[in-house]
């Protein structure tokens, strides 16, 4: 991806603090109108959609095998629902107007209650005309914690988030934009990380949780000031650590990196006239004690390995867009001729059958797939099982085979995550019984 420096909006990115973490994991989430500083001190503030009066919503921490119960009272003005992203969650709390649950009208309320059975750094947002209601900010961080975490000084949550902004600090509001949605989605002016600390010591271990909740923009990074390794990705800790290069995020990934503080934590986007800063956090004062033991797997059961032979072997090609060629479809864009959910699935499993499924993108953008309530593996290009993800990207003109056990029933959602590409058909979903 060629990114210019003023593809962004030439404001400073202040490093902005998440707004404060929740003391105990609320009762009732209010989808509500707020008043947002996306936008440094200085300029305007912006009109948003939030949860209990921020943007981004409360952080939701909880440890595994909890349970989560919580109110969504809808006060947003717009029909809407909360999606547990990459929880193994009871179909029945998916949160998919027309699939799982009926839309939570404005004004009514709709309660979830779920175990959050893995470890791992989520998120939750709205999955109700998503590339608006996401796009204005219905959203916010779910943290589960290990039984028994790694020993870290800090913890901490890193939201990445893009927007476009008018220069009177207001969010455009041509969300149904047709030239966006063939095209890349809804790219915003303004990028930012927004973490839930402002400094940290020198030689400090810190656990980063990234979370891109922009719905359409993929964040190469670049990471200074930290010496480490990524841990997890979507939430499942990889088997031994990674270094970290071509650190890529899809739309709704995740990524965890446990490091070592050397210096002011930064993040930024490479661009051609060099890196776009887009969060800083400030190193101060020294840890008289770091913690020498190397970074090691983050603790967690490991998933069940899918059987050599899969039961099903299935092809998913995603096609229109601008640029793409004719398909069958009634939308913009399609998967294997169709747009949007169809009566019958995309495919139908007994429970714990295992699939293969080669994601074929024929079309001249990249698009990241999104299963609901399961784990799957990449499948690498020697043929390897590789990460275990909620959320995969696949670039323009290529495909990625991708194998998983079926093993929570219910209808489960399967879709682009560029918010926008969904809106114009590019989402199926699969049944397990
Ligand atoms: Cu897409």
């Amino acid at each position: 991806m060629k990114l210019h420096r003023r593809t962004f909006l030439a404001t400073t990115a202040a490093s902005v603090l998440l707004p404060k973490l929740a003391l105990a994991t609320p009762q009732v989430l209010r989808a509500e109108p707020v008043m947002a500083q996306i936008l440094p001190e200085t300029e305007p503030a912006t009109r948003m959609l939030g949860l209990n009066g921020s943007t981004p919503g409360p952080t939701l921490r909880l440890r595994e095998g909890e349970r989560l119960s919580v109110r969504f009272d809808n006060q947003s003005g717009q029909g809407s629902a909360l999606h547990w992203h990459g929880i193994r969650i009871d179909n029945a709390m998916d949160g998919v107007p027309g699939l799982t649950q009926e839309i939570v009208a404005d004004g009514e309320t709709f309660d979830y209650d779920f175990t959050v059975p893995d470890p791992g750094t989520y998120w939750y947002h709205s999955h109700a005309r998503s590339w608006e209601q996401v796009e204005r900010g219905i959203y916010g961080p779910l943290i589960v914690e290990e039984a028994s975490p790694p020993a870290v000084d800090r913890d901490i949550t890193v939201v990445i988030d893009d927007w476009r902004l008018e220069r009177t600090g207001a969010l455009a509001e041509d969300f149904d934009n047709r030239h966006d949605a063939s095209h890349g989605g809804r790219l915003g002016n303004f990028a930012r990380a927004m973490a839930s600390e402002t400094s940290v010591r020198q030689g400090d271990r810190v656990r980063l949780r990234l979370i891109n909740a922009a719905t359409a923009r993929i964040f190469p990074l670049e990471l200074t000031g930290a010496d480490g390794f990524i841990v997890a990705l979507d939430g499942r800790p990889l088997p031994e650590p990674q270094p970290i290069a071509d650190l890529v995020i899809a739309p709704a990934q995740r990524v965890d990196i446990i490091a070592n503080v050397t210096g002011d934590v930064a993040l930024s986007v490479p661009t051609r006239e060099g890196p776009f800063e887009i969060g800083r956090i400030a190193m101060t004062g020294e840890n008289p004690a770091p913690i020498s033991e190397p970074i090691g797997p983050l603790p967690g059961a490991r998933a069940a390995m899918p059987p050599a032979t899969p039961d099903q072997s299935l092809t998913l090609s995603m096609e229109g867009g601008a640029m793409g060629g004719r398909h069958g479809g009634s939308g913009l864009w399609s998967f294997n001729g169709t747009s949007g959910l169809t009566d019958t699935p995309f495919a139908r499993f007994a429970r714990g059958e295992a699939a293969r499924i080669t994601l074929v993108n024929d079309t001249a953008f990249p698009h990241g797939i999104h299963l609901h309530g399961h784990h799957f593996h990449e499948v690498e290009a020697g043929g390897s099982l590789g990460a275990l993800r909620d959320t995969t990207l696949v670039n323009a003109g290529e495909s990625r085979d991708i194998i998983c056990v079926f093993d929570n029933p219910g209808a489960w959602m399967f879709h682009c995550h560029m918010l926008g590409h969904q809106a114009e058909g590019m989402k199926t979903w699969v049944e397990v019984v």
